[in-house]
């Protein structure tokens, strides 16, 4: 068996998450079109013939603006120091910019080797890969360069194959049945900000958080009752969140219940509260209850 730790990293929006879901062959980690969707690590394990590879999904490596995203970027960082291996993914279809020199200074720095994935190559005509192969293979980190795409599945199987080659020879390390570490209640909470990243643009995206308060058992109804908020940091901010006559609310809420119901087999009762915090991002107290 080929058995090991592989961090997922590069920069927001790069398809991080999509590929992660994709090897674990469930949605272990949320998905949108804005940038910095992941704040903090999540571990989900990924199984085929000969291997068991626990994929480590990181935030995207941007410049911090508040306290939220240099947590973030910590978060991503640190996932390098505990991997056997770093899985590199860059946007095939966005021009390389001073942001993958970042990266690579990072990839270097912690002296481990790197496989680069070449996402979203359905995006891109391929005679456009050759000059960006050439770019990333004059880096001394990386072993391989995989074009991928991990929306279609396009060479997500090699992409399989290549990491567990580089991995140590071993044991498993997790029960067969489990899948990620991402407890529940955060789970819960995840999906929620997914839906309202759907509908929302601009600020929004990036001012919100979504806080469980608590989840309960309703064993007569035989449904899980959760309230939750979601906090964002203007009251316009909020009227845009409700919605007209709380329509938006409930449709955020609507969405979220129909997916844990799919994904849980069980029922859910969603209570969502909308509240103001100005500045969170930058308030110690509030990011130590999401990190
Ligand atoms: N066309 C195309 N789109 C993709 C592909 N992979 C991901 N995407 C899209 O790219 C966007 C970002 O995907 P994510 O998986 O959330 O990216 P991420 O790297 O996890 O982003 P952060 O968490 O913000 O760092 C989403 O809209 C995905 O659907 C791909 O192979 N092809
Ligand atoms: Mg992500």
């Amino acid at each position: 068996m080929r058995v090991g730790e592989v961090a997922v990293i590069g920069r927001p929006n790069a398809g991080k998450s999509t590929l992660v879901n994709r090897l674990v062959g469930e949605k272990i980690a949320i998905v949108s079109d804005k940038p910095q969707t992941t704040r903090k690590r999540a571990l989900g394990v990924a199984r085929g013939p000969g291997y068991e590879i626990a994929l480590v999904d990181t935030p995207g490596i941007h410049r911090p603006q508040f306290r939220m995203n240099a947590a973030m970027v910590r978060d991503a960082t640190g996932a390098l120091r505990d991997a056997d291996l770093v899985l590199w993914i860059v946007d095939a279809s966005e021009r390389v910019g001073s942001g993958e020199g970042f990266l690579e200074r990072l990839v270097s720095d912690s002296g481990r080797p790197a496989i680069l994935a070449l996402n979203k190559i359905d995006r891109v005509a391929k005679p456009k890969l050759l000059p960006l192969i050439e770019r990333f293979a004059a880096s001394p980190s990386v072993r391989e360069i995989v074009p991928i795409s991990a929306r279609t599945g396009d060479g997500v199987d090699r992409l399989a194959a290549l990491l567990a080659a580089n991995l140590p020879e071993g044991e498993p390390a997790y029960p067969e049945d489990f899948l990620t570490s991402t407890p529940e209640t955060e789970w819960i909470g995840e999906v929620i900000r997914e839906k309202l990243l759907d509908r929302t643009r601009e600020e929004l995206p990036f001012a919100s958080a979504v806080l469980i308060d608590s989840v309960r058992e309703d064993a007569e109804k035989g449904l899980a009752v959760v309230t939750a908020s979601i906090v964002v940091e203007k009251e316009g901010q909020k009227g845009i969140v409700v919605g007209r006559g709380g329509t938006m609310i409930r449709e955020i809420g609507r969405a979220a219940r129909e997916e844990l119901e799919a994904q849980t087999g069980r029922r859910f009762f969603l209570d969502l509260t909308v509240k103001v915090q100005e500045r969170w991002r930058d308030d110690e107290r509030f990011l130590s209850r999401i990190f």
